[in-house]
């Protein structure tokens, strides 16, 4: 038998507090993080290492040491009981003689789901789960969608002037909020496995996407431009930083881009040849191209149920340039390869096949930024988690590009969980109610 005591939760929310340090980092690992406290001192610390491995247990024993023993291990997810890359992290903790070990999340991972409690229990051990249970699902959010619905989660992030507009249409970049939120959205970018934007956005802004705060550089998430047609120039600040910091173009089959909405006729939505699902190599050699053989996975394709992406922001014209020809797509293919761009053929009207691709890449969170039709796209398909809304102070007026959701008018099943005020402006986050 056991039960929660007074110091649990404060322990807890400590190991929380402690499990987000890593987030982004970790790969398809969750961020866990593990405290070891005896006689209500904290005597071992630690969480997942960058890379996924070695987990949190197994380093939080070996700073405890002999201390261990006796003593309570605080674990925000269920210790692993499978031998994967590294051994089980209950038999590491059976071994070193902890007491009692509190537990807020269980496993949804079918190699241990359940199996990690038991085995701590039938070793004499007092378990007790689902300490701080809210708080530690919020924080391992990314992985649990990932793991139970096979896609990465989806936080859409909007900024928004007083008047419910994204920009001004045929401008490039329009102030709409101040440093303090955009120093938030930074931050939200270092806790982010993956970035995405359309390329009318990257058209218009010629954005960087990477995580700018002091010290957090390195924290950059992997960006991505859904790009039909391939129109992202070489001198863009994303591809000519692509070695630095990767960039995937997500880009239709050739000459398919053309016609929005039109199903491939015949062909997958996600193509193979790398021995990864979804992600097809270069262009630079016609050899290549015969390489855009069907899925040999066996899945079936999904029909193509949402609108098209092209054509979305300031900028530029609607619809992108529909006169592309197919020797230059491949050219222009090939010149952002050269630069260190990945292309990657998926059909951009299947959200859904591409955020399969993602996750099996292990891309567990993704943030998507921007325009307005990517964002829509997203909230169609029925894809976003979260939304960070911030509502800058002044008015757009004539001109204004609109958001698909302002303060007050969210999208059906959305739940304001969160306010803030970062200088002038409002912040405000909602999540799918589920
Ligand atoms: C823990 N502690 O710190 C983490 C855990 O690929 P592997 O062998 O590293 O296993 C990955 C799985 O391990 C992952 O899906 C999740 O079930 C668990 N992650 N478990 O005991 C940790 N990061
Ligand atoms: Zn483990």
């Amino acid at each position: 038998m056991s039960a929660v005591v007074p110091d649990d939760e404060r322990f807890m929310a400590a190991a929380i507090r402690l499990s987000r340090r890593n987030l982004g980092l970790t790969a398809t690992n969750p961020s866990v993080a593990c405290l070891i406290v005896r006689d209500g001192v904290v005597v071992g610390s630690a969480v997942t290492a960058p890379g996924g491995r070695p987990h949190a247990e197994t380093q939080a024993l070996a700073m405890a040491g002999e201390a261990a023993r006796g003593a309570t291990a605080y674990v925000t997810l269920e210790p692993c009981s499978h031998h994967g890359k590294t051994p089980p992290c209950a038999d590491a903790l059976i071994s070193s003689g902890v007491a009692r070990v509190v537990v807020s999340v269980t496993d949804p991972d079918e190699r241990v789901a359940g199996r990690g409690l038991s085995m701590l229990r039938d070793a004499g051990i007092a378990v007790e789960t689902g300490v701080l249970e809210t708080e530690g699902r919020a924080a391992l959010t990314a992985y649990l969608t990932r793991q139970t619905k096979k896609r990465p989660h989806v936080t859409l992030k909007l900024a928004v002037s007083s008047d419910g507009m994204l920009g001004r249409l045929g401008e490039g970049q329009v102030a709409i909020t101040g440093p303090v939120s955009r120093g938030q959205v930074h931050v939200a970018r270092a806790e982010t496995d993956a970035i995405l934007i359309g390329i009318g956005t990257a058209l218009a802004d010629d954005p960087e996407l990477t995580c700018r705060l002091p010290g957090l550089e390195s924290r950059s998430p992997v960006r991505i431009v859904l790009d039909p047609r391939v129109e992202l120039p070489p001198a863009s600040k994303l591809a000519r930083t692509a070695r630095d910091v990767p960039v995937i173009v997500v880009a239709a089959r050739e000459g398919e881009a053309d016609v929005p909405g039109t199903p491939p006729s015949g062909l997958p939505a996600i193509s193979l040849s790398r021995g990864e699902i979804g992600w097809e190599s270069s262009f630079s050699s016609s050899e290549n191209e015969e390489s855009a053989a069907p899925r040999s996975d066996g899945k079936e394709t999904i029909s193509p149920s949402i609108s098209p992406l092209e054509g979305e922001m300031a900028g530029r014209p609607e619809g992108g340039n529909p006169a592309a020809v197919p020797g230059e797509w491949r050219a222009r293919a090939a010149a952002l390869e050269t630069l260190g761009v990945e292309v990657l053929i998926c059909d951009p009207h299947r959200l859904g096949d591409l955020l399969a691709a993602l996750a099996t890449r292990g891309i567990s969170s993704l943030l998507v930024e921007g325009g307005a039709r990517t964002a829509r796209s997203f909230l169609d398909a029925g894809l976003v988690d979260r939304i960070m809304l911030f509502t800058g102070p002044k008015a757009i007026g004539k001109g204004g590009i609109a958001s698909p959701c302002v303060s007050g008018r969210m999208p059906q099943g959305f739940a304001l969980r969160r306010t803030a005020r970062y200088g002038a402006d409002i912040f405000e986050e909602y999540e799918r109610d589920e």
